[in-house]
């Protein structure tokens, strides 16, 4: 039974690899068998990430990219696919948080969230999905959502609303490729140490705000969502799509 959770032969594109969630996630699907593409702006740290995954016996490719080119998405897909003959599992981890009040928020700084967060996400899930339909080949996607799926904390809107629209988007291509063998879900995870959130974990109000609201009291670890992504992107979780899986520290759970 132990083999439903092993990716081994199996290759993942993770993106936001080079630091934060997306480097632990890229690390973590190595450690059960994935080969592993990179890809995120610094070309320089993404090579630090595929020397560790290569010191674990698995393949590493490194494509430096801006998500924010989402025109050059498919261009990019297109190399991808040319270097490594297919990716199976694609990890859509790459996310900006630009915060300010609604009422204060420029469109630029609204516009940067939500083609990053959200616009990219589609367009590499669309890349992925039209390869895997033309080849005839099963498919899994893992989103990262967040606790802004379901709410809001104020100064944070446009990154609200982009994990708002991951939570329909993973929903809608589940159900439109479930009929090609593509699973769609994503992990939503709650509060947890990263580069992203450390001017909250600097602030004794904030820190004091997520350990009183999450009944585990405490941030979540990186490592922490690995279980949840190997779940989502291996046959252990071959019923399910659509899901949204909170990682949360029973947060939502807490009224
Ligand atoms: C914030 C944080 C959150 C977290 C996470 C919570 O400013 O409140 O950046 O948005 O990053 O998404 O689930």
């Amino acid at each position: 039974m132990r083999e439903i959770f092993d990716l081994t032969g199996k290759v993942a594109l993770v993106t936001g690899a080079s630091r934060g969630l997306g480097r632990t996630l890229a690390e973590g699907l190595a450690d059960f068998g994935a080969d592993v593409v990179l890809v995120a702006r610094s070309g320089e740290a993404l090579e630090r990430v595929a020397e560790q995954i290569r010191q674990k016996g698995r393949q590493a490719w490194v494509f430096p990219f801006d998500l924010s080119r989402v025109d050059e998405i498919p261009g990019l897909y297109e190399r991808v696919v040319e270097a490594t003959g297919g990716v199976d599992v694609l990890l859509n981890v790459a996310g900006i948080q630009r915060r300010a009040l609604a009422k204060d928020i420029s469109l630029e700084d609204w516009r940067a969230v939500l083609e990053v967060n959200l616009t990219a996400v589609f367009a590499l899930s669309q890349a992925f999905a039209r390869e895997r339909i033309s080849s005839g080949r099963p498919g899994n996607i893992v989103n990262i959502g967040s606790l802004m799926c379901e709410g809001h904390r104020p100064t944070t809107v446009a990154y609200t609303v982009s994990k708002g629209g991951i939570r329909q988007l993973t929903r809608a291509l589940a159900v439109e490729w479930a009929q090609h063998g593509i699973r769609v879900n994503a992990i939503a995870p709650g509060y947890f140490a990263t580069e992203m959130t450390k001017p909250l974990q600097e602030n004794p109000e904030l820190d004091a705000w997520v350990k009183r609201r999450a009944p585990l009291g405490r941030w979540g670890r990186p490592e922490e969502l690995v279980g949840a992504a190997v779940f989502l992107a291996s046959e252990a979780s071959s019923y399910v799509t659509g899901h949204i899986l909170f990682v949360d520290g029973g947060w939502l759970a807490n009224l």
